[in-house]
């Protein structure tokens, strides 16, 4: 008879047993780190039959039929040859968007919706100054210092004058140390509100009423990473000055993601570490190019990552003419 092992380790051995590793290099792991061999051998033979065990087991069960539920139909999705290519369209009839794009849970750039925005005009960095150099905003900064700077985000807020930020951007040279995020709430602010009468026509499958409401104003340096994640709703990204390149993965690919903190992956979709993030490999991910005027339709639950390619401005908006509101529920696991 042994001494019961500490809790934290008899966690440790639970999850590490649930994602298979073998028992001789879970036993490896703990005599290094310390713990008696024998006792250790009998905690991982009595863990097979440990009815907290046995339970979690059963639970296993259940979401590995639901990974393979999603990776057939992941399967099905790429079949198709085009499956990588991200279609470009001038505009899409209303019936077609919903059906083939919404639906069909495929993404689109839409390279004439902005056609006509007086904000392809008005939204050059100088002008904006001019318009609103004297306003405070918040934005997010000292991002360099933070490995998970977009998860914390919360601590990276600050505030700072609109025309200082836009001098950074324009002579502070490619970054990812700040950016104005969609995180502000620029546009709902009545000193900013001429800035939405910039946005316009909208397509019929837009709610012109619900704009205000529902849009998200991004300014930022060449060199901005926005790590890769899903947003809850379906999504219009115009881009109006500048590049940004999107790298998209299917919504039915997020077992390979490691999503175990909100709605985010510790994936770098650039540079994927397969060591720790083995199952990316099988990722098959999409990429885009966004050039300024150009409109990029997100479907639910897309992952992305977004690359800064050159200083810009930009605008989102999930203002759907459709019930866009979806329930997520989001694991909150911060020690995997
Ligand atoms: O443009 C970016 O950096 C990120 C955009 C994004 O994540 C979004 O619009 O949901």
């Amino acid at each position: 008879m042994y001494a019961p092992l500490p809790a934290n380790w008899m966690q440790w051995m639970a999850d590490n047993r649930l994602r298979e590793c073998s028992t001789q290099s879970m036993l490896d792991t703990m005599v290094a780190a310390g713990l008696d061999r024998a006792a250790c051998i009998q905690a991982l033979s009595d863990l097979e039959s440990n009815p907290v065990f046995l339970a979690a087991r059963k639970h296993q069960q259940l979401t590995r039929k639901l990974e393979s539920v999603l990776a057939n139909q992941q399967k099905v999705w790429q079949s198709d040859p085009n499956y990588t290519v991200i279609e470009r369209r001038k505009k899409v009839p209303v019936n077609e968007f919903w059906e083939r794009y919404a639906r069909g849970s495929r993404p689109v750039v839409l390279t004439g919706l902005a056609e006509g925005w007086p904000a392809l005009r008005e939204w050059t960095l100088p002008r904006l100054k001019d318009r609103f150099g004297h306003l405070p905003v918040e934005i997010q900064a000292n991002r360099n210092a933070d490995a998970r700077f977009e998860e914390n985000k919360a601590l990276h807020r600050k505030t700072v004058r609109f025309g200082e930020f836009v001098e950074m951007v324009e002579t502070g040279g490619a970054t990812n140390d700040y950016y104005l995020t969609a995180n502000n709430q620029l546009l709902r602010m009545p000193e900013f509100a001429s800035l939405l009468d910039d946005i316009g026509p909208l397509p019929a499958y837009c709610d012109r009423a619900r704009l205000k409401d529902l849009s998200y104003f991004w300014l930022g340096p060449a060199g901005t990473r926005t790590p890769l994640h899903h947003d809850t709703v379906m999504l219009l990204h115009t881009q109006v000055i500048g590049r940004k390149r999107w790298k998209l993965v299917s919504p039915l690919e997020t077992p390979r993601l490691y999503n175990y903190n909100e709605m985010f992956s510790p994936v770098d979709a650039d540079q994927p570490d397969l060591a720790r993030f083995p199952d990316f490999a099988k990722v098959k991910v999409l990429e885009t190019t966004l050039e300024p005027g150009e409109t990029l339709f997100l479907p639910l639950g897309w992952w992305h990552q977004v690359a800064g390619l050159q200083a810009s401005v930009s605008v989102s908006y999930s203002n759907l003419a459709t019930d866009n509101i979806f329930e997520y529920r989001n694991p909150t696991i911060t020690d995997w």
